[in-house]
């Protein structure tokens, strides 16, 4: 059991205290018990074992929660969070975590509507019940569906960098093993796709049983849902669910190509075999009883007339063709990327400061970066007016003398006010290096009003790139209503380029949106939005995003030598 799961029944147990009316210093125990855990940077399991180690001398921990961590290793769980599980129902937890509801409130729909789950309450929520009840209104109602909805999405869906981590975690583990050959991820998460709804692995091993063990036993794993002799579907902590399959070494390419999906993608690669008097499927390409190919994905694509295809392109958006015709495009890597223009410092939003996240950039290899905090409407974020601005680029070409070996842009994010003007006046943008334009509020104005905005920062001189450009967050918000095809021809002809923002949670522009944009001859621009030095390897999940798109180093002008960027920025002198 890890300290995230022990945390999160911790916390679990303070939420049903909190539903229960219970006393609020017992409430805090728990909660204060579960914030300790995380911050441990040693495992409970080990530090329980060890007699030289007294759980209650770490601060949050006393004599009763330490009691209950020794339970929780041994049982997975406690009485008294069994007693509060069967208590109430179990969506009311979720219901609890919606926005502007909490425990009193969530106590009144169980009490007053008699709401036992998500389903009962999102109909009595659209009969119009929830809003006749004392302290929730017709508002409350409205975003306890809005909250409903998200909540379906992120239920069923996974960010890529959750997928990722997960996945890679598992997969160490089984590589470790002595017998196992080959483990490795497929499905939508080797397709780099935004979201994964679960992870498909793959392993070849002369010892099955051990593999399977492997991952009963990891961990990470918190509940095994079905096991059988070579299958076996998992739920990890991080809430995702996991196939394990185990499959003959001659059968392994074959496996990985029908596991990596995707299924629209197979259909077609499955009827190419057909044609040719094959049969497909995941064990091998037969000729009648007789395995033609299966060993590697190469000899399945080759026993269909086609190079390899890259799993990032499987989705039968027309890469099947492009291999036919021996056009697949040569995708864009992580080792390409030369510049991140996108980043923020202290000055605003950011952790680090001017000389941390140079430091950070060259650490990483770059040779150029641009420092690009917020404008003053993002007052949240303490976004800077010209005065401040201008200080700020003062000191940035003070600190950027010291680094022979990398550019350092002095850059703005400027917001693009509701009104459709730019957030600060031209004469300063004409100042820095770099503009990027981006919409931060007034998302869900009609289109007409977006385009406005948007084809206004285009045409503004100053501006390069516009960010982030549909301002959508991944699973939580969608996508402002933009026009893309009038966007990007504005943007091609007035030589602004678009970001593909690598931020796990944005991945904006989409991969359909970045094909288009390059259709258009608009130069890409990947960019990681850094708020500390170490965002700044989220590079990798925009190259991902890029490389759906079908894009190669070409198409993305961050992978040019500074000299020939400095070419693409508009004002550059
Ligand atoms: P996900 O998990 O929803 O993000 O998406 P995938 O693509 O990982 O889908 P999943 O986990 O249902 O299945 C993994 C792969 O297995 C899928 O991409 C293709 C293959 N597969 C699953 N079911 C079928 C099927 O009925 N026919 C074919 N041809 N392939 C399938
Ligand atoms: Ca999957
Ligand atoms: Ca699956």
């Amino acid at each position: 059991m890890t300290n995230r799961s022990i945390a999160k029944l911790f916390e679990e147990t303070a939420e049903l205290l909190e539903l229960q009316g219970a006393n609020p210093f017992r409430i805090r125990a728990y909660r204060n018990a579960a914030k300790s855990v995380l911050d441990l940077s040693e495992a409970l399991s080990d530090l329980a074992q060890r007699s030289d180690v007294d759980l209650t001398k770490i601060s949050g921990i006393g004599k009763d929660i330490a009691f209950k961590i020794h339970q929780l290793l041994e049982d997975g769980t406690f009485p008294l969070l069994e007693e509060l599980r069967e208590e109430f129902p179990a969506d009311l937890l979720k219901i609890l975590r919606l926005p502007g509801v909490g425990p009193k409130k969530a106590r009144v729909l169980y009490d007053e509507l008699s709401i036992q789950s998500v389903d009962d309450l999102k109909a009595a929520a659209q009969a119009g019940k929830v809003a006749e009840l004392k302290g929730f209104g017709k508002k409350t109602e409205q975003s306890i569906l809005a909250g409903l909805e998200e909540l379906a999405e992120e239920e069923t869906r996974f960010l890529i960098s959750t997928a990722r981590e997960s996945a890679d975690a598992i997969v160490e583990s089984l590589q470790q093993l002595e017998e196992v050959k080959h483990a490795m991820v497929a499905g939508s998460c080797r397709r780099r796709k935004e979201t994964c709804g679960d992870l498909d692995v793959l392993v070849t091993t002369s010892d099955p049983e051990a593999a399977m063990e492997c991952l009963a036993t990891h961990e990470r794993v918190e509940k095994v849902l079905q096991r059988g002799e070579t299958k076996q579907r998992v739920k990890l902590d991080s809430g995702i669910e996991l196939d394990l399959r185990v499959v003959p070494p001659e059968s392994y390419g074959a496996a990985l190509q029908y596991f990596t999906g995707s299924k629209e993608h197979n259909i077609v690669i499955r009827r190419r075999a057909q044609d040719r008097g094959y049969k497909l499927n995941e064990y091998g390409l037969y000729d009648g009883d007789r395995l033609v190919a299966g060993k590697t994905e190469e000899e399945v694509y080759a026993a269909v007339d086609l190079p390899w295809i890259p799993p990032e392109l499987r989705e039968n958006r027309g890469e099947i063709e492009l291999a036919e015709q021996g056009k697949l495009p040569e995708l864009l890597t992580l080792a390409d990327i030369r510049g991140d223009l996108h980043m923020h410092t202290t000055a605003t939003d950011g952790t680090a400061s001017i000389r941390e996240m140079i430091e950070g950039a060259r650490e990483r290899g770059l040779e150029y970066i641009a420092i690009t905090d917020h404008s003053q409407r993002v007052s949240m974020a303490n976004g800077l007016d010209a005065n401040r601005l201008r200080a700020h680029w003062k000191e940035i070409r003070k600190i950027r003398e010291e680094y022979s070996d990398i550019e350092v842009l002095c850059g703005i994010e400027c917001d693009i006010l509701e009104d459709a003007t730019m957030d600060l006046p031209d004469d300063v943008l004409a100042e820095g290096d770099w503009v990027i334009a981006v919409l931060h509020y007034g998302l869900r104005q009609p289109r007409e009003q977006i385009m406005k905005r948007l084809l206004n920062a285009v045409k503004n001189p100053y501006v390069s790139l516009i960010g982030h450009p549909c301002g959508r967050l991944v699973g939580r918000r969608s996508a402002a209503d933009v026009n893309f095809p009038e966007l990007f021809k504005a943007a091609a002809d007035h030589g602004v380029m678009m970001e593909i923002n690598a931020n796990p949670h944005r991945l904006d522009l989409d991969d359909i949106q970045a094909a288009a944009a390059k259709d258009h001859g608009i130069p890409i621009v990947i960019n990681t939005d850094a708020h500390s030095p170490e965002n700044l390897d989220l590079m990798e999940f925009g190259v991902d995003q890029a490389r759906r798109a079908g894009l190669s180093s070409a198409d993305v002008a961050n992978t040019r030598a500074f000299r020939e960027f400095r070419k693409l920025i508009r004002n550059h002198d």
